[in-house]
């Protein structure tokens, strides 16, 4: 199977540590959406990376969908519950971690344009959504050891991905000191191999 996404995707990053955590072989194709020589669009109309490519020809889009997938495909490493209360619950968190991301893409491409072009509003329009969002799951985990309980799930996978993001990308946010129960949470993520492993690139 083919994974085609950017290295600094976080979505790309969540699909990749599942793919790590489950132990599944693949081959990563790097795609940079933003740019004109992209070709993501030919594989999913919404021109978004990551996609997975499977070896009887289907094509799967986004993240979500992709890392079901991958979590049903093989028990090694289950990442969501076989109960399905307990499952709905980890993915209503992967898209709460999800959605701080896509604030936090959405920011650093409005960070991008022409100063003129740029709004202060939009950008704290955005700001908010991921404090509130922070907040809500600084009083979810609480002491728990991982979000979900004693259980390493894919909402912690899909939260690593998140604060590593703003980490990377908007590190003037400063989330760590405002919320040092999510500062410990991600110190033990980073121990994991599969994160390690998977870390945007240096720039
Ligand atoms: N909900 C999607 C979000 C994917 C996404 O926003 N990917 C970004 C890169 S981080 C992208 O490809 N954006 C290109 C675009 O919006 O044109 C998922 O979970 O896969």
């Amino acid at each position: 199977m083919k994974l085609i996404t950017s290295y600094t995707s976080p979505f790309g990053r969540k699909v990749r540590i599942v793919l790590a955590e489950k132990r599944i072989e693949y081959q990563l194709i790097e795609d940079n959406p933003w740019s004109a020589e992209s070709s993501i669009s030919t594989l999913n109309p919404l021109g978004k990376v990551p996609v997975l490519l499977l070896d009887d020809g289907r094509t799967l889009y986004d993240s979500r969908v992709i890392v079901d997938f991958l979590d049903h495909s093989s028990p090694v490493g289950k990442l969501i519950p076989h109960d399905h209360r307990q499952a709905i619950n980890t993915k209503r968190r992967e898209v709460l971690a999800d959605g701080i991301s896509d604030a936090a893409v959405l920011i650093r491409l409005e960070q991008i344009r022409p100063p003129h072009l740029q709004s202060t509003e939009w950008i704290a329009l955005q700001q908010n959504k991921i404090e509130h969002g922070l907040e809500h799951i600084a009083s979810e985990l609480d002491e728990k050891k991982w979000w979900g309980g004693d259980l390493f799930s894919l909402a912690d996978v899909a939260l690593g991905c998140t604060l590593a993001y703003l980490d990377f990308r908007l590190p003037e946010l400063d989330w760590q000191s405002r919320h040092p129960s999510l500062a410990k949470f991600y110190s033990k993520l980073e121990e994991r191999p599969s994160f390690t492993e998977t870390a945007p690139p240096i720039i």
